[in-house]
């Protein structure tokens, strides 16, 4: 067994920070957290990118557009904006959906976009926005369609709701408009914000046709990343859930229409969603709870948690049968895998969840975690939802819509007493709660909020973690140091990871991922034989 270098994690920050100019080392030093385990420490996060550092983040515009809006079937959204912008969001999140025929509509696999150019900017790009939505309405007859807007969009004044009010007059579809420019914040998490704003305004609650179920269920912060919302789908199937709407895998607008008649909201997502859940609790009265489907046993633990909410003998009789089978599933074929991963180590560099949603499927495989961060996160990703009334609101946060939200005056019905929610919350339940991810980590780990490329190289040098789990970005920099990258955005085109049968995908690609040692054998042609250098003469 290899022995590894092991750094006090203090002085592994100490010594990154020496390397910053002071200003930025002094910044940097409050996103870098030596985790404390019995008592949460207070995190920097969601605040602007120091300009020069490579960061992993992406825009506003994506996490509407392409993280939000982007899995949901029966829309075209429409990208107002240069080209590049549109191609960027083309099918590279590798989001999956299902239609329920082959006519049903889906248009996921299109690019729509105004194309402006430069007298768009110049002269403004309303007109051009009001032909495309024309042309695509004429030809493929949507009952739906999403306007967002790119960088130039913003900076010009171009009035994508005006445009989309008039059009939706015109065409007698529903037409929404999503101010999400690049620029709207520090990150993709406030095109989160927005995306939930708009579906909440615009789509939530248009249809009361009831919906038939006995446990009907929304499952928010979902978006079928290879194909997991289906193995989901085929747990709740299974075990006889009715699931109305996720909020956005493998959906449909027709589902978010009713996704009003669910009795129970269960967030996966914190970061990306949990404003829509708050706002149907206020105007509809649906609780919400904190589920994870990433890790066998969380699944687990996250169906009982439907059984005590809907506290139906028969319901949780059914929940433990398909638990058990499924669990003797993964445990045989665990076993010997973890025979093998035992004791190794993994690094998560993730978005806004799943750097902590994946370090359950490791603590499965015996694995520890080193490090782990958010891209985007909040503080109450990673201190819990508890510190939201002590985090300071800059003036990047106070640029995103607030929705004032009110009780419905005809449709709102508390789903429980209030009675009935105290003694579930007696029993264990919380409603309303997300704990974030650094109650659950050791002690000695490193949490690093918008880690730097610098700070990746660093980590990975010094602690030779067996994985390291991040995005396309940093994958083949992290191979060249001789460590395996597994990529949790797209899973390098594996998957799906979630559920029962996806965790023992998870198993099997990591097993194969840490069992070898072919990076560390790659070496470029300047580490294994001499090379001609050259200099310029003058
Ligand atoms: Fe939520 Fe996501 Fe994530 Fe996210 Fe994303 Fe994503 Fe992600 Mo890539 S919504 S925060 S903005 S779980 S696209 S499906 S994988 S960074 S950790």
């Amino acid at each position: 067994m290899k022995t590894k270098v092991t750094m006090d994690p203090e002085r592994w920050k100490a010594e990154v920070l020496t390397k910053y100019p002071s200003k930025v080392a002094k910044k940097r030093a409050k996103s870098i957290v030596v985790n404390e385990g019995d008592e949460v420490k207070q995190i920097q996060a969601n605040i602007r990118t120091i300009p020069g550092i490579i960061t992993q983040r992406g825009c506003t515009y994506a996490g509407c557009k392409g993280v939000v809006l982007g899995p949901t079937r029966d829309i075209i959204n429409l990208v107002h904006g240069p080209i590049g912008c549109s191609f960027y969001a083309w099918l590279t999140r590798r989001n999956q959906t299902l239609p329920p025929t082959p006519d049903s509509p889906n248009f996921m696999m299109y690019a729509f976009s105004t194309d402006m150019q430069d007298s768009n900017i110049v002269f403004g790009g309303e007109i051009k926005l009001k032909q495309a939505i024309r042309e695509a309405f004429e030809i493929f007859k949507p009952k739906n369609i999403g306007i967002f807007s790119t960088c130039p969009v913003g900076l010009i004044g171009d009035d994508v709701h005006a445009v989309a009010r008039e059009m939706k007059a015109e065409l007698g579809i529903n037409i929404f408009g999503f101010s999400c420019e690049g620029y709207k914040g520090v990150s993709q998490s406030a095109g989160h914000h927005i995306a939930n704003n708009g579906v909440f305004k615009h789509v939530v609650g248009l249809n009361d046709t009831p919906v038939e179920g006995k446990f009907k269920v929304n499952l928010l912060g979902e978006y079928n990343i290879g194909g997991d919302a289906f193995e989901i789908e085929r747990i709740f199937e299974k075990i006889g859930i009715t699931l109305i709407s996720t909020f956005s895998g493998n959906s449909t607008i027709d589902s978010f229409e009713q996704s009003h008649h669910a009795d129970l909201n269960m967030i996966m997502c914190h970061r990306s969603i949990n404003y829509l859940a708050e706002m149907m609790e206020t105007k509809f009265g649906i609780p919400w709870i904190k589920v994870n489907f990433i890790g066998a046993d969380a699944t687990a633990k996250s169906l009982r948690k439907i059984a005590q909410y809907f506290g139906d003998a028969g319901l949780a009789t059914k929940v433990e049968e398909v638990i058990a089978e499924e669990m003797a599933f993964v445990a045989k074929e665990l076993e010997p895998i973890k025979a093998r991963t035992q004791d190794k180590t993994a690094m998560l560099f993730v978005g806004g969840s799943r750097a902590h949603h994946y370090q359950e499927l490791f603590n499965e495989l015996g694995m520890k975690t080193l490090s782990a961060g958010y891209e985007f996160g909040h503080r109450d990703d990673y201190e819990g939802r508890r510190v939201i009334p002590t985090i300071q609101i800059d003036a990047d946060s106070r640029n995103i819509e607030e929705i004032h939200v009110e009780a419905d005056p005809t449709r709102y019905k508390p789903r429980k007493t209030e009675a009935e929610l105290k003694a579930l919350e007696a029993q264990g339940l919380q409603f309303s709660e997300y704990e974030g991810m650094m109650t659950e980590m050791g002690k000695g780990a490193l949490v690093i909020d918008d880690i730097s490329h610098y700070e990746m190289e660093k980590l990975v040098e010094i602690y030779q973690p067996d994985v390291f789990c991040a995005g396309i970005k940093e994958k083949y920099c992290v191979q060249k140091m001789g460590i395996p990258l597994k990529q949790l955005h797209s899973y390098d085109y594996g998957g799906p990871y979630a559920g029962f049968e996806g965790a023992v995908n998870f198993y099997k690609d990591i097993d194969m991922i840490v069992s070898t040692s072919i990076w560390k054998m790659v070496k470029a042609p300047w580490q294994k034989e001499s090379v001609i250098e050259a200099e310029y003469a003058l």
